[in-house]
This record gives C-alpha cells, structure tokens and sequence, in this order.
C-alpha cells in the first residue's frame, strides 16, 4: 500500500511551523468573525470551531488530493485546512466579489473542487455515501472523508449511510467532532449508548481520539485511514470542546463548565512549551487575517 503520510507529519515532538500557523490562522479567523459580527458587518449566520481547530489540522496530513472533504455548518476550520483560503471564505461570509461561491452560500453552503459544506443536520453522509461509491469506482484509493458532529447522530440518514457503508465496503471516513454538546442540549441527555456502540452495530470500525497533539492523532489514525482507503469504512470520534458559543452570544453552559472547556484548550500546552514561537506566528497569523479583512472589507457586492 502507498504510503500517504509523510515522515514530518507524524513525527514525534513539536508541530512544525507550517501546523501551527494553520491552527492560529484558523483560530484568528474566526475570533475576527465573531468581532466583524458584532460589528454588524457579516450577513446570515456563522458557528466558529474555536476549540476544534486542531481536529481538521491533524487530518489534513493524512488525505491526499484527491480526497472529498464533506463538512457541516461549523466548517470554516474544515474548509481553510483543505483549502488554506481565508480570502475566498470571508468574500464568501460577506458577499464580495471572489467569493468562493459566488456569495450565494454564505458560512454554512460552500461547495468548491472536492469540498461540499451543509447546515443541514445528517445530510452529508448520504451524499459522502454516494461519492465515496463513485471513488471506490473510477479512483481506487480516495476516500470521502465527512465530518459530523454529536447531537447529529440524532439524524436518521446518519444510520442509513452507515448500513450502506459496511454493506458496500465504502472508502468512507465519518469523522465525529464530539464535543458533548448540540446547540444547549449536552450529549448525554439526547443520545442512549455510545458513538463507538453504534458504529459497532454496523461492524463499522471504531477510533476514539483524545488530546490534541497532531502527532499523536496522526499516529493512531494512520492505519485506520489507510484502512479506509482500501474499502473499510472507519468512525473516528474526536472528544473535543466548543471554546465559544454555539453560533453568536448564544453558550447557554454554567460558568464552571466554561472554565472547564478552557483549560483544555489546545493553544496553552503548545504556548507553554515554545512561548516565543507561538507569540510569532500568532502574530503573523493575526496580521494576516486583518489584512485579509481590509482586502475583502473593500471589495464590491459579489
Ligand atoms: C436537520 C437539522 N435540524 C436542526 C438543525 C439546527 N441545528 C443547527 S446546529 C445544531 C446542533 C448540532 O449539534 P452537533 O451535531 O453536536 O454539532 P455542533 O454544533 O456541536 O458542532 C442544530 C440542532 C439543523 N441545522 N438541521
Ligand atoms: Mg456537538
């Protein structure tokens, strides 16, 4: 079998400056969101993935380019690791010209080269289902990789693209952003048994990832997405945190348990180990993203 993931990528130790950079950008990204919002300047709606940046820069490393991404209505961290776009993005979210979907989509509806995103629940996996048929097809080896949350595994299609996954022996890799709460709704009181329990109902293979060192996670889900890639469906589960609200002002969650989601942030392990190295390319990445917003701030109605 091909190797798809380079030395760097699972390599022991520190993320490389090119990794960092990324989880930064994509974390200045949306902090600028969420000010840009209360500003009024952004149209619809927007749901940040501050606290699950690191869940899409652990696996990029892992997909190769001809790989389908399907994403959900918290995709702009799925969508800039893929596509390392924030120009497109925000044009996108504003409704300026070079919009990477001509405006029309906004922060939940893009669909670009291999990339659909979807705000509606559980609708992904299906057409991931469809697509990853297709590949199995005229492109042995590429997988559709869909990533879903928790309180989605409340939708029915969810079990209907599994069953037809297993039965079909589908390049399908269902990643699960765990973070234990859907909306205001905390996982344990809408979901009975386990995520692991039910990909297992459907004799779908099962990992669960917890910490956010990318070396670490690109250890353990290397054989797995190889795996998938020859035809055996994988669900990964990622237990991970909503740093910020559901969409805008709206967290709902007592003060103890925000203080809880904090501290396990991603940032602070890596902040703490290289202070100097994170300040710098925080820094850039911040400066980066302001330019991106006066670029795309000034540009005509797309
Ligand atoms: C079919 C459908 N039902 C309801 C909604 C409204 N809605 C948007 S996000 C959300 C919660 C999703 O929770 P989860 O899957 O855990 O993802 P998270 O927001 O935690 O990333 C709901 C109910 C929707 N978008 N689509
Ligand atoms: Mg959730």
């Amino acid at each position: 079998m091909t190797a798809t993931v380079t030395e760097a990528a699972v390599a022991e130790g520190a993320p490389s400056d090119e990794d960092l950079s990324l989880l930064l950008t994509i974390r200045a990204f949306e902090e600028r969101l969420l000010d840009l919002f209360g500003q009024g300047m952004l149209n619809g709606t927007t749901h940040t993935c501050l606290g699950q940046e690191y869940v899409p820069v652990a696996l990029e490393a892992l997909l190769r380019p001809e790989d389908h991404v399907f994403s959900n209505h918290r995709g702009h961290g799925h969508y800039l690791a893929r596509h390392r776009d924030p120009e497109g993005l925000l044009a996108e979210i504003m409704g300026r010209r070079g919009a990477v979907c001509g405006g029309v989509g906004g922060s939940q509806h893009i669909r670009t080269e291999r990339y659909l995103s979807t705000g509606v629940q559980g609708e992904s996996l299906p057409v991931a289902c469809g697509v990853a048929l297709r590949l199995r097809r005229v492109s042995p080896g590429a997988l559709a990789c869909v990533y879903v949350g928790d309180g989605t595994w409340g939708e029915g299609g969810v079990y209907e693209a599994l069953n037809l996954a297993a039965l079909w022996r589908l390049p399908l890799l269902v990643v699960v952003e765990n973070n234990g709460i859907a909306q205001s709704t905390p996982t344990q009181r809408a979901m009975a048994g386990t995520i692991a329990g039910r990909a297992a109902a459907f004799g779908i293979a099962h990992e669960r990832v917890v910490g956010s060192d990318l070396a670490a996670i690109r250890r353990q889900l290397a054989p797995g997405v190889e795996a998938v890639r020859g035809g055996a469906p994988l669900v990964v589960e990622f237990v991970t945190h909503r740093l910020g609200p559901h969409s805008k002002g709206d967290d709902t969650r007592p003060a103890g348990e925000l203080a809880r989601v904090r501290a396990a942030d991603w940032r602070a392990p890596y902040a703490a180990a290289e202070p100097e190295r994170v300040a710098r390319l925080e820094a850039a990445a911040r400066a980066r993203i302001e330019a991106v917003v006066a670029d795309v701030v000034a540009r005509e109605p797309s």
